[in-house]
């Protein structure tokens, strides 16, 4: 188990030096984010992102993400040309040196919450997803806007999209996540990267859009698609865990089995009423996750990709952007490592 932590490049007010000086931090988990998405990430910004981080004394221990085009997920006829660009990428990543690719298959929509900067009453602030909040919120002709993502769009592009997955069901999605991974796939293990599917956050439909890796019967059915160790998953837990139907020790160990996961996201999530969640620290005292159960499970399985801690809330004062401040997530990273030890030094006796 390797501990990483993300980092957003030069505009992050969180710096390489900062992230160096968190007790037992090895690897960056980053992307280069300017390049638009569809287009490949040539060899020399990759060698570029690099040096940065090797100049800072760390090392890259995973991409995330390399965004996957809309009109792949859409299945039209651009896909094709837009599939052999990813597979550039996959291989210029794999030229210098990268061997873990993070990537996700949300239609429109990345992680989505209701509030940014929920207060705890001690006054630190957290991201949460209010059920009630989510169902009044409509990201074509709202009032209300969504925290974080509906500002890449215009209104007539939200629209133009949003009606362009009027005609895409669920099976639909898992038939062109099928097409993307069984070309994707050999690539990627001819050059030896793994990939590491993110799950969808939260992991339900929101906005009458498809969702698919959700749960167990997604994992398992996903790593049918292709039969490769390349063919991972991100275990992000807090994100498997924002649907209260889902065991989420059950799925990890599932994967854990199956050894398909690439990457892990440890962040912990308190379970509300219905399907509400509040991001909270990392201990499993204040989250529906047992985090000394995953981490076991790291352990049991020797499991030797990253592992980073995920959202964070912000404390002390900290502002910045949302989930990724330092001081929370730093606490996050030292408290998984000392489960580590811990787990360790209990099996060697
Ligand atoms: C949220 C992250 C996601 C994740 C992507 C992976 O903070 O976990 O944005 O990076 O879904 O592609």
């Amino acid at each position: 188990m390797e501990m990483s932590f993300r980092w957003y490049g030069e505009d992050d007010p969180v710096t390489l030096e900062n992230i160096r000086q968190i007790p037992t931090m090895k690897g960056i988990v980053t992307a280069i984010y300017d390049v638009p998405v569809g287009e490949v990430w040539s060899r020399e910004r990759i060698q570029e992102l690099k040096a940065q981080v090797e100049n800072a004394g760390l090392k890259i221990s995973v991409i995330e993400s390399v965004p996957v085009h809309e009109d792949i997920k859409l299945g039209r006829p651009t896909r094709d040309r837009l599939i052999d660009n990813y597979i550039q990428t996959i291989k210029n990543l794999a030229a210098e040196g990268i061997d873990t690719i993070c990537y996700n298959f949300m239609p429109v929509f990345d992680w989505t919450r209701t509030d940014l900067a929920y207060e705890y009453p001690d006054g630190s602030n957290a991201l949460i997803f209010d059920e009630e909040v989510s169902k009044k919120m409509d990201p074509v002709n709202g009032e209300l806007s969504l925290p974080g993502w509906d500002s890449s769009y215009t209104k007539d592009e939200m629209k133009a999209i949003m009606d362009a997955y009027a005609e895409v069901d669920e099976e639909k999605l898992w038939e062109h996540l099928e097409y993307f991974i069984k070309r994707i796939i050999p690539e990627a293990e001819a050059v030896g990267v793994k990939m590491a599917i993110h799950p969808d956050d939260p992991p339900y439909s929101i906005f009458g859009l498809p969702r698919i890796i959700t749960g167990l019967d997604s994992v398992e059915r996903f790593v049918k698609l292709y039969d490769s160790k390349s063919n991972g998953i991100t275990l992000c837990v807090g994100s498997y865990a924002s649907d209260p139907k889902n065991d989420v020790l059950a799925i990890s160990r599932r994967a854990f089995e199956l050894d398909r996961v690439n990457f892990v996201h440890a962040r912990n999530i308190k379970l509300e009423e219905g399907k509400s969640f509040k991001e909270s620290a990392h201990p499993s005292e204040y989250g529906s996750i047992d985090m000394y159960e995953v981490v076991k499970m790291c352990h049991e399985f020797n499991f030797q990709g990253a592992i980073r801690p995920d959202h964070g809330r912000m404390i002390w004062g900290e502002t910045g952007r949302p989930g990724y401040g330092l001081y929370d997530r730093a606490l996050g990273a030292t408290y998984l490592s000392g489960l580590y030890e811990a787990v360790q030094k209990n099996n060697r006796k």
